[in-house]
């Protein structure tokens, strides 16, 4: 799953694709690299963010999804908003599925126009809000207490009419989590994965703990570290990775799998 921020202050590649052009020239290379999904954005979610209104978030994608329909792109788009009326516009623009980092809880409109739609849905674990999820996060079990999030989400998100098959379930890395953290929840995925049942959905890319275990400070530096994190989850089960680097991970990604398959 190829990442596409049309913002102006996503964390690491924050306005190199505000402008629709831009956007729309960075998911037709992402398309070349092999993304089998594009994640479009236009909300920064990175620690300490401030909120973008539903109306901003839809002006900037409207230009993009309809850019990008025009040129007869294939890739399936999945917009990432915790906004109904931002999933409503975009599911109408032709977008396959909502990646939803509130799972549901942001808006109680969000499971009703999903399963309007019979769209896909993500459903994403977060301690706290953007604003305030990295300054003390706590857990007695994190494992335990993200996978159970998760089941009551997706069991939520299934009696409001969404269908289960179209659920993938992410532990959310970073999302309100110290490194050790992240780290255990990555080191225990193939566990939540079929705790759960669901297709699985792992966002690690660039993220400050692959800074904080290699020394590389810039987000744009860690691609190494990233696709590392990429080839794990895959080994674990994981169903889908979120990227920023799609080639190297696509890379990564085909050799695991052909590993696998002989395995
Ligand atoms: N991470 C980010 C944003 N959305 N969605 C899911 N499901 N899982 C994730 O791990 C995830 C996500 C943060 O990365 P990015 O989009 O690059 O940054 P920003 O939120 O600053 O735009």
């Amino acid at each position: 799953m190829g990442i596409l921020n049309c913002t102006p202050d996503s964390f690491s590649d924050g306005g190199r694709a505000l402008e629709p052009a831009e956007a729309i020239g960075a998911a037709l290379r992402m398309a070349e690299e092999g993304a089998e999904v594009l994640d479009v954005g236009a909300e920064s979610t990175r620690p300490g963010s401030e909120r973008v209104p539903a109306e901003l978030q839809i002006a900037r994608l409207r230009p993009v999804l309809q850019g990008l329909r025009d040129r007869g792109f294939t890739v399936p788009i999945t917009v990432d908003t915790t906004r109904a009326e931002v999933a409503e516009a975009a599911l109408g623009l032709g977008a396959m599925g909502i990646n939803d980092i509130s799972a549901g809880r942001d808006d109680a409109g969000m499971f009703g126009v999903v399963a309007k739609f019979d769209a896909a849905l993500v459903l994403m674990h977060m301690q706290g809000t953007p604003g305030t999820m990295q300054v003390a996060p706590r857990y007695s079990d994190v494992v335990a207490e993200v996978t159970e999030f998760l089941r009551e989400r997706v069991e939520a998100a299934v009696a409001a009419g969404v269908r289960r098959g179209e659920i993938l379930v992410d532990a959310g890395i970073g999302f309100g989590k110290t490194a050790e953290h992240n780290l255990a929840l990555l080191g225990h995925l193939g566990e939540i994965r079929s705790a759960l049942g669901q297709r699985m959905l792992v966002g690690a890319s660039r993220k400050s703990f692959i800074g904080a275990i290699t020394g590389r400070k810039e987000p744009g530096e860690r691609v190494f570290g990233s696709v590392a994190v990429a080839a794990w989850a895959a080994m674990q089960g994981a169903d889908a990775v979120r990227a920023h680097d799609v080639g190297p991970t696509r890379d990564a990604l085909l050799t695991i799998a052909a590993i696998l398959e002989r395995a």
